[in-house]
């Protein structure tokens, strides 16, 4: 039984509902809103609209040119806006000898040019956002439709962030930051001769440098408010990580994060029992024990248990996470738990001319790629820098997470109701091949392109707001775990298991579209990194769970080791999964395998019925201005499909 998450999701429903004419507001590219005034024209005059206005109720707002043939008429009893025409006062107006013609006005979305291209000196060196790049982000297209991040907040969990600096201070936020290597509340780098502490500083001014104030470039989401977390500047521990994101939770929306465990392509490491617990916590609504109530002279009376709330009012936090700066070192992130997460937006690179950066690191829980730095000719990111400066050589993979966490704060401004999983859903969405170079490019069962080196490609800001406009929500997610093997299997030099999954159909748990693939392994093998480790989907998708990484001799295996894929995303998971593992090493390598669990993550629903790009909310036949008509009252629009 499951009733809190859909109880909850049933709730988050009702508030979209309640708050959608924004969303409706923005279909109208194609589908008008009409609104409660008119244009008349009339044969007599201001006498005839006078009359008109008192047989039918409205208010006469006056001509609309000197001449006095066309006036602009309201009426107070008809809602503000509607997707349909007010059928009894057309068919009034279209009666009345004296009226000429009429027009019920509808919304129009115009848009301040003035805004769109900032004046910021350094912006013309921006080559990701001012489509120099082709494609570029489409960041100018989200900002010419008003978006800036405006009301979101994100924090940048680092070295610090110098918050005096003349491209952030105005949006520098106290409450989202905090300094976990000093335990104070000021995340005001440590000042070195080298300039070690400048990597915060940097991050933060890709997602949030201040715009048209005549220094530097632009952030991606430059409204938006921004904090540092202090945290990488001195030892690290689980403490430290797991509070550290776990940072006010209902203040921040967006965390960007840019570290995990050495990139020396030998480590198998991820986030301890804390840190892991911080994930869970952020996006999983986590019952505390039962309080007891002891009233005089009763015996302790068990309350019910203490819901403590989600990150984002329930939401679910959004971390966004760099995939790894291992490439050089044949690193694979998927021996990273930090970004092979499911609760961690994993985000890669590309170059300008849309080459593999040297230092990317493939893997098949990347979800996504922006733009960063390559060899030493290709351009790299323009940002803040250490000593109020400004920077034209930020690069790596940590470069490309903090321009996502900014797009992804114009997508929640535009539809602040996602949670993390829609917002997942959407950069799945808004990901497109566009030029990027890859020998492993497939099209996965649901038709779209995927690669361990980009997920689904380069992030379109354009995309990715108006999908989110009128993104219908996820239902609550499901998981479903299947016990392949537990007794001990000899690892022959190519070995397949194949396994007939149901996804747990009949159950309360069915899955019908998949989220997330983890696969968990227990296994011995002679030299670990020769072991290359696959997964196939019953729509025939081959995802590497983990390719060969020469430098890792480890001959201690893995031990429960969580792999994990975003490649089998929307497919339908019932029928036969093939786990292959296959000696790509040292002819001798010899290992068991003890034990394999598939974990299924995904909803019920269909996912492949919704239409492609944005969705249209449809009205409801109802009526609440006394009048026969159906008109879509503002605000209670339904949703399509349940
Ligand atoms: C998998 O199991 C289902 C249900 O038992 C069955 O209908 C289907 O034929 C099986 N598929 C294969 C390839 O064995
Ligand atoms: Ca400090
Ligand atoms: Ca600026
Ligand atoms: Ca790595
Ligand atoms: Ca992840």
């Amino acid at each position: 039984m499951r009733p809190a998450p859909i109880a909850l999701w049933l709730l988050r429903v009702l508030a979209l509902a309640l708050v959608r004419p924004r969303a409706v507001g923005w279909a109208l590219v194609r589908a008008p809103i009409y609104v409660s005034s008119w244009a008349v024209r009339v044969s007599q005059g201001n006498r005839e609209v006078e009359r008109l206005a008192r047989k039918f109720g409205f208010v006469n707002l006056g001509p609309i040119f000197p001449d006095g043939q066309y006036f602009h008429l309201r009426h107070r009893g008809v809602v503000q806006q509607s997707l349909t025409p007010h059928w009894g006062h057309r068919l009034h107006l279209k009666k009345d000898p004296k009226v000429q013609w009429f027009q019920q006005q509808t919304l129009r979305r115009r848009v301040k040019r003035s805004v769109v291209v900032p004046t910021d000196p350094w912006f013309s060196k921006q080559w990701y956002m001012n489509s120099e790049a082709q494609p570029d982000l489409s960041v100018l297209q989200a900002w010419g439709q008003g978006l800036s991040g405006q009301g979101i907040v994100v924090s940048v969990l680092d070295d610090g962030i110098e918050k005096d600096h003349p491209d952030l201070w105005a949006n520098y936020d106290p409450l989202a930051s905090y300094d976990f290597n000093d335990y104070d509340p000021d995340p005001q780098p440590r000042y070195t001769p080298s300039n070690e502490n400048r990597h915060g500083t940097r991050c933060a001014g890709e997602v949030a440098a201040m715009a048209n104030n005549g220094f530097c470039g632009v952030g991606v989401a430059f409204n938006a408010r921004i904090g540092g977390v202090r945290m990488l500047d001195g030892i690290i521990t689980d403490v430290i990580e797991a509070q550290s994101l776990s940072l006010q939770p209902q203040h921040i929306h967006i965390y960007s994060a840019s570290w995990g465990p050495e990139d020396d392509g030998h480590t198998v490491d991820g986030p301890g029992i804390l840190t892991r617990e911080a994930f869970r916590r952020g996006v999983t609504k986590v019952s505390g024990s039962p309080r007891r109530a002891r009233v005089a002279g009763q015996a302790d009376a068990p309350s019910p248990p203490l819901l403590v709330s989600q990150g984002r009012g329930g939401l679910g936090t959004l971390f966004i996470w760099a995939s790894g700066n291992g490439g050089l070192h044949y690193d694979n992130c998927n021996c990273d738990g930090y970004t092979n997460s499911i609760h961690t937006l994993s985000v890669g690179s590309t170059t300008q001319q849309g080459h593999v950066p040297w230092y990317s690191e493939a893997c098949a829980s990347t979800l996504t790629t922006t733009y960063s730095s390559g060899v030493a000719t290709d351009p790299q990111i323009v940002t803040t820098d250490l000593h109020h400066q400004c920077t034209d050589q930020h690069t790596g993979t940590s470069a490309s997470a903090p321009l996502a966490a900014g797009m992804i704060a114009l997508a929640l401004e535009a539809n602040p109701f996602l949670t993390w999983r829609d917002m997942q859903h959407l950069v799945v969405r808004a990901s497109k091949p566009a030029h990027l170079q890859a020998e492993d490019w497939r099209t996965n069962g649901v038709g779209r392109q995927v690669s361990h080196h980009y997920g689904y490609g380069l992030l379109d800001a354009r995309l990715l707001v108006d999908t989110a406009r009128t993104w219908l929500p996820t239902q609550p997610q499901r998981k479903c775990a299947v016990r392949v093997q537990n007794r001990p299997t000899p690892i022959l030099p190519l070995i397949y298991i194949r396994k007939n999954v149901s996804a747990c159909a009949g159950r309360h748990n069915s899955i019908r579209s998949l989220e997330h693939v983890q696969v968990q392994l227990t296994l011995s093998y002679s030299r670990r990194g020769d072991l290359e480790i696959s997964l196939a989907s019953p729509m025939g998708t081959r995802s590497t769970l983990v390719a060969i990484r020469p430098l890792d001799v480890s001959t201690e295996g893995y031990n429960n080791w969580v792999f994990m894929s975003t490649h089998f995303w929307d497919e339908n998971p019932q029928g036969v999964w093939t786990l292959g593992l296959e000696n790509k090493g040292y002819y001798f390598n010899t290992g068991m395998l003890y034990r394999y669990t598939l974990l299924l993550y995904g909803t019920a629903e269909d996912m492949t019925a919704r239409p492609t790009g944005p969705q249209y909310v449809t009205a409801p036949p109802t009526s609440w201005d006394g009048s026969a008509w159906p008109t879509a009252p503002r605000g209670s629009s339904t949703t399509q499909g349940w």
